[in-house]
């Protein structure tokens, strides 16, 4: 009989997950794990099943912009993929936003959401990119004050009711550049009525069904520059789905991956918008947005690699090559191994950052979480879409040819990762950030006080060599850039390398307190195998390169 391989599948994603429910043990009171517990469950069984199945058969599907009516209105209607219009359903149901503002777990909110989030992210195809913006926004407007639009739009975009919820868009990049956003071209002009207009052009907008979106414009007589931008909330379509007007969608964005989400190229001609705070220093006022995002980023990183894991881990338990299944060939298993090593570090990180969100947010972080989470979240950002990248792409390789052949569905995994060290700030803007983060009193100290407290817990003579890696390159790290605050050249040349040696340094370190945490409760080996197999893997990445040598490859 001919030979047919099975393909890869997978389980609940919840009980399946080696890291998630250890964490969750550790970080949540006994009873407050119990009462989220079949929420998580229920996701798990969903991701794993009816919404894996969906993502497979939504495979072609992609969201498409009809400009014109058949009687010739424009309308720039966009048609959602179907599965996005169930993600949107389930989402609200079940809170992926609202759940990281309710008050009854206090600060531990956000790693209810988080971990709900990391459960159900990987199947619904990046609908966790207008979530996040949603979230973003959320914050945003809390933050801002304007008690007008918070009571307009959060009863909305915090909505469990389907028929009330919103979402939000993040409008910053222009032609001018995503990075360098001070350069940004759309100016705002006030009617005399006191009306803001915004004209210009949006060259990336996060999913264009949202309601309404956080943005930045020049209001006419402002100077150049990010300060004299300010931030503006657009009312993007009116009650009956319409879009407001002035707003037109010029074209989808035709990407390497995300292609469910809806990003598209927008002209605003004269598009009534509201001032958030005041009109200048926009840049700043969103800082909220990026923040709240880039941990998305972080979280969906490691939720990724969860998945890339979980199919490769399943195919190899399915495939047979030169006599034995390939789990059982130790060249293979190796590999896969090291996988996982880097997944549980990337976790860590990445549920570091939203539990010191979630205490900074409720006022209950100590005085060095304060400090620590302006540095945290860039260095969570930068250092778990890298390994996400890596991840996804020796996932699909793991798989063989079947891991390059689009209608596995596998290599949307490598895809869609690809994204993450891109958008919300590429790695190079993310490590300046994190130097400028450190430059500020006292972030420095309390990365290096974070590292330091979780390493003390080590007791475990297996991870002694570990911790004191994770000790090592995170010394090497600080006092290399201490050593290079003087010379801004030096310095900025070195910004990536020094930015994730702090990353692969926390990971470690975080994964040496989790493996003690659970050998002393007999939770099994995992995370301790785990952080002895990262710290084999590179930690200290810092060195100091020859500019000569710079300036010779790239004449
Ligand atoms: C790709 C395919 C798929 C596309 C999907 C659609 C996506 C669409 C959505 C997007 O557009 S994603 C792209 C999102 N864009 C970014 O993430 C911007 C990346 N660039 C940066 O992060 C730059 O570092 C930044 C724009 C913030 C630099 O701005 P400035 O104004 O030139 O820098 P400056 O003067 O240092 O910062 C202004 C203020 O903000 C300062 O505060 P003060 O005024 O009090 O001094 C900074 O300290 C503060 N600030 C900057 N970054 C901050 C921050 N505060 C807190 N957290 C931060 N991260």
């Amino acid at each position: 009989m001919a030979f047919f391989q099975d393909p890869p599948r997978i389980g609940n994603q919840y009980d399946d997950d080696p890291m998630l429910s250890s964490f969750l043990a550790r970080s949540l009171p006994a009873a407050e794990l119990a009462a989220i517990e079949p929420e998580l469950r229920e996701l798990g069984e969903l991701s794993g099943g009816h919404f894996r199945q969906l993502q497979l058969a939504d495979l072609d599907n992609e969201p498409v912009l009809t400009q014109w009516d058949p009687w010739g209105r424009r309308i720039d209607h966009i048609e959602l993929s179907p599965l996005w219009k169930e993600a949107a359903t389930l989402a609200s149901k079940h809170g992926l936003v609202a759940a990281g503002y309710d008050r009854a777990l206090g600060p531990r909110s956000r790693l209810h959401q988080f971990a709900m989030v990391h459960i159900i992210g990987p199947s619904l195809d990046v609908y966790s990119c207008p979530l996040a913006m949603t979230d973003g926004a959320a914050r945003t407007l809390l933050d801002s004050g304007n008690q007008a639009l918070i009571e307009r739009a959060l009863p909305h975009l915090l909505s469990r009711d389907p028929a009330t919820a919103w979402t939000s868009g993040q409008w910053m990049t222009e032609r001018t550049g995503g990075s360098d956003v001070g350069l940004s071209e759309t100016v705002a002009r006030q009617d005399a009525d006191g009306t803001w207009r915004l004209s210009g052009t949006k060259w990336f907008t996060s999913a264009t069904t949202a309601e309404i979106a956080l943005t930045l414009a020049r209001p006419t007589g402002n100077p150049d520059g990010s300060r004299g931008l300010a931030l503006f909330y657009v009312p993007v379509r009116d009650d009956a789905g319409a879009l407001s007007p002035g707003i037109s969608v010029n074209r989808l964005k035709d990407k390497l991956g995300t292609r469910k989400v809806p990003t598209a190229e927008l002209t605003l001609d004269s598009t009534p918008a509201i001032l958030v705070g005041s009109d200048s220093d926009g840049v700043r006022a969103i800082t909220p947005m990026l923040s709240i995002t880039r941990t998305w980023n972080a979280v969906s990183s490691a939720s990724g690699m969860r998945r890339a894991l979980a199919l490769a881990r399943d195919y190899a338990g399915r495939r047979k090559a030169f006599g034995a299944l390939l789990r059982d060939k130790p060249l293979h298993a190796d590999t896969l191994a090291g996988l996982e090593a880097e997944y549980a570090g990337a976790f860590l990180l990445a549920f570091r950052a939203a539990t010191v969100l979630g205490k900074v947010e409720r006022g209950a972080a100590d005085e060095h979480e304060e400090r620590l989470l302006r540095a945290l979240t860039p260095i969570a950002k930068l250092t778990t879409a890298k390994q996400a990248v890596a991840c996804a792409s020796e996932a699909i390789e793991s798989c063989g040819g079947a891991g390059y052949v689009n209608d596995t569905g596998l290599p949307r995994l490598l895809a869609d990762a690809q994204v993450l060290p891109i958008w919300e700030g590429t790695t190079n803007v993310l490590s300046l950030d994190t130097l400028r983060a450190l430059g500020k009193g006292g972030a420095i100290e309390a990365v290096v006080a974070d590292a330091r407290a979780h390493l003390a817990q080590v007791k475990d003579g297996g991870l002694t060599a570990a911790a004191g890696a994770a000790r090592d390159a995170l010394d090497h790290a600080v006092g290399w850039a201490g050593g290079a605050m003087g010379e801004p050249e030096r310095l900025e040349a070195g910004a990536r390398r020094v930015a994730m040696t702090l990353g692969r340094s926390l990971e470690l370190a975080y994964l040496c307190a989790h493996a003690q945490w659970c050998l002393d409760r007999s939770r099994g080996g995992y995370a301790a195998a785990a952080a002895r197999r990262f710290a084999r893997h590179g930690v200290d990445l810092v060195d100091d390169l020859s500019r000569a040598d710079t300036l010779a490859l790239m004449r």
